[in-house]
């Protein structure tokens, strides 16, 4: 029970398919283009690519929104260059993991058609159907995108749950023939090869008995759903039929995106025992910089104090050793550049902080995801206006808080949008210095950071200092080194609010990596060992205790 799992020991590539390589030159990214930037993958070194989701969609929500779970979005290919895809990958020795989004569907999949078009309907169950109340809507939740989660449908006079976009109507889990609908699709998917599923909000399947209304803060109009739904009542009996009818039928890898989760549930997810997921994706860590007024969400610029990252991610450390698995993520298409938001993107700084976060993640305990650009030291779009954004998100949140509430001018929002806005991240994929970036020759569906004639992939494989082969180093390390899956954690200074140092340990074996978040020259004595081993830092040589600005280092003692 005690052997190491072959995904304990992964890194994780994420590819957000519209914005990583145009092969057909429409503007838009597709299967064709991963399939060309496959040895690029193996180079890092990355054992799994997760795909964000490639299905059939009207794109209300770029794929999330899914009309069909068993066809191919034909702007980004087709069912056989799939095939060819994962035949590709997988003769690289890349494994595939799948987006699964089955909270919702869109509403333009046919069993919401169905669904409806009358109450007699049999599809009628498969989505959550409310009458109003008292003219109004059968509840308070707000959507995850603004405004309410309910939608009045004219053609049966009732309200249907969305707790995302109008176009995303949730599946109703409590009924068994949507259970065993997904079930069998899922099914389908692990017959064809796939390699696993990355859950879309896995743990917002369960809606609380009686929808309740909610509590609702200051300067707000609705309470928040996720608050109200997350981890509900059914949701790890939903899992665990879910390992029995397809889980088990195959030695596939699964992690849980799980929004609000905490410790107490992500034991469950996660467990050891093998009894629902492999791993989650916990938030906890991505949400200490939200806005302390609670109506404006993660709407913020405000850095994030460095104790409290430290508390956080060593909680999370401490308390899943031994008994679930964390995943490691400093970013994904939900979120901001890592090294814009955490670490430093000015000229000096950029490369010296995002090979310290990277360090700095990389040897935690845990199955590490790496996004696309991260690796080079992509940065956020601040060359963006509002009238370059496509997020619905963040067009959504401008219409409510600035528009209609007025809770921040038009300026305020601006720079929280370039801060946090998901944008930043679906920028193209930057390849090159010459046209779009290598991204495409025709029009890109989303504009370009600016900075794509310095930071691109063909400076950074040429250049041997550069941030990408620092992560293929640390993945080599995960690889070599079994102290980094299984070593024990233990954190230094947690009040340190400069320097983040911990320690692997791993019978007579120790690992020290120290981190530093500071843009000045600083000194900090961990009583290294002289004749400890230097396995990878950021500078050239080794100060001793003189720390440099974002120095981070790693020793091997024993
Ligand atoms: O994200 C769920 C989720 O929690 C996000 O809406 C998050 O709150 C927001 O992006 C701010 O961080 C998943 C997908 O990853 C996202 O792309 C989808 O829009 C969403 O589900 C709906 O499917
Ligand atoms: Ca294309």
């Amino acid at each position: 029970e005690n052997q190491i799992k072959w995904w304990q020991k992964a890194v994780v590539y994420q590819i957000y398919p519209r914005s990583f390589q145009d092969a057909n030159q429409d503007g838009i990214g597709d299967l064709k283009g991963i399939i060309s930037r496959l040895d690029y993958v193996k180079k890092l070194g990355a054992d799994v690519i997760w795909l964000n989701p490639i299905y059939a969609t009207p794109n209300a929500d770029n794929g999330y929104d899914i009309s069909d779970y068993e066809a191919i979005n034909p702007e980004f290919g087709t069912m056989e260059e799939f095939e060819t895809l994962l035949g590709e990958a997988h003769a690289r020795g890349i494994k595939i993991v799948m987006d699964l989004v089955v909270n919702h569907s869109s509403s333009e999949h046919k069993w919401f058609i169905e669904s409806r078009s009358s109450k007699d309907s049999d599809k009628r169950d498969f989505y959550i159907w409310r009458d109003p109340v008292d003219g109004h809507e059968p509840n308070n939740w707000g959507s995850f995108f603004s405004g309410s989660t309910w939608k009045f449908d004219e053609t049966t006079g009732q309200y249907y749950l969305h707790l995302f976009a109008e176009g995303q109507p949730d599946l109703n889990w409590e009924n068994p023939e949507v259970r065993q609908s997904v079930f069998d699709m899922m099914n389908r998917w692990v017959d064809k090869g796939i390699d696993g599923f990355r859950m879309d909000v896995i743990s917002l399947l369960s809606k609380p008995e009686g929808l309740p209304d909610g509590p609702v803060s200051k300067d707000a109009h609705f309470a928040n759903s996720n608050d109200m739904v997350a981890n509900g009542p059914h949701i790890h009996e939903y899992i665990h039929e879910m390992r029995e009818k397809v889980l088990n039928n195959a030695d596939i890898m699964t992690v849980g995106e799980a929004s609000n989760v905490d410790i107490e549930n992500a034991k469950r997810y996660a467990a050891k025992d093998g009894s629902e997921l492999n791993m989650v994706f916990q938030f906890e860590h991505m949400e200490l910089d939200n806005n302390p007024n609670p109506a404006l969400g993660r709407w913020d610029d405000a850095p994030l104090p460095l104790t409290k990252l430290k508390a956080n991610l060593t909680k999370w450390q401490n308390e899943l050793e031994n008994v679930a698995w964390n995943s490691l993520y400093w970013q994904n298409h939900d979120q901001s550049r890592a090294v814009s938001r955490f670490g430093s993107d000015a000229p000096e700084f950029r490369v010296k902080s995002a090979k310290m976060l990277a360090t700095m993640l990389h040897f935690m305990q845990g199955t590490p995801y790496i996004y696309q650009g991260e690796e080079i030291g992509m940065t956020n779009a601040n060359n963006f206006g509002w009238d370059d954004y496509d997020d619905i998100e963040i067009k959504n949140a401008r219409k409510y808080l600035v528009q209609r509430d007025g809770l921040l001018d038009d300026d305020t929002m601006l720079r929280y949008v370039h801060y946090k806005g998901r944008d930043n991240a679906r920028t193209p994929m930057q390849w090159t210095d010459g046209e779009n970036a290598g991204f495409t020759t025709g029009t890109p569906w989303l504009k370009l950071n600016d900075n794509f004639d310095k930071i691109n992939v063909d400076q950074a494989l040429a250049d041997e200092g550069s941030i990408f082969y620092h992560y293929q180093k640390l993945i080599q390390f995960r690889h070599d080194l079994d102290i980094v899956t299984t070593g024990h954690y233990e954190v230094l200074d947690l009040n340190d609010d400069e320097v983040y140092a911990y320690k692997r340990v791993l019978d007579d074996e120790e690992l020290l990596v120290i981190n530093s978040f500071a843009e000045d020259a600083i000194v900090r004595d961990y009583n290294v060992p002289e004749d400890a081993e230097l396995l990878i830092s950021n500078y050239k040589d080794d100060a001793g205790k003189d720390l440099r600005p974002y120095e981070s280092k790693v020793y091997r003692i024993n």
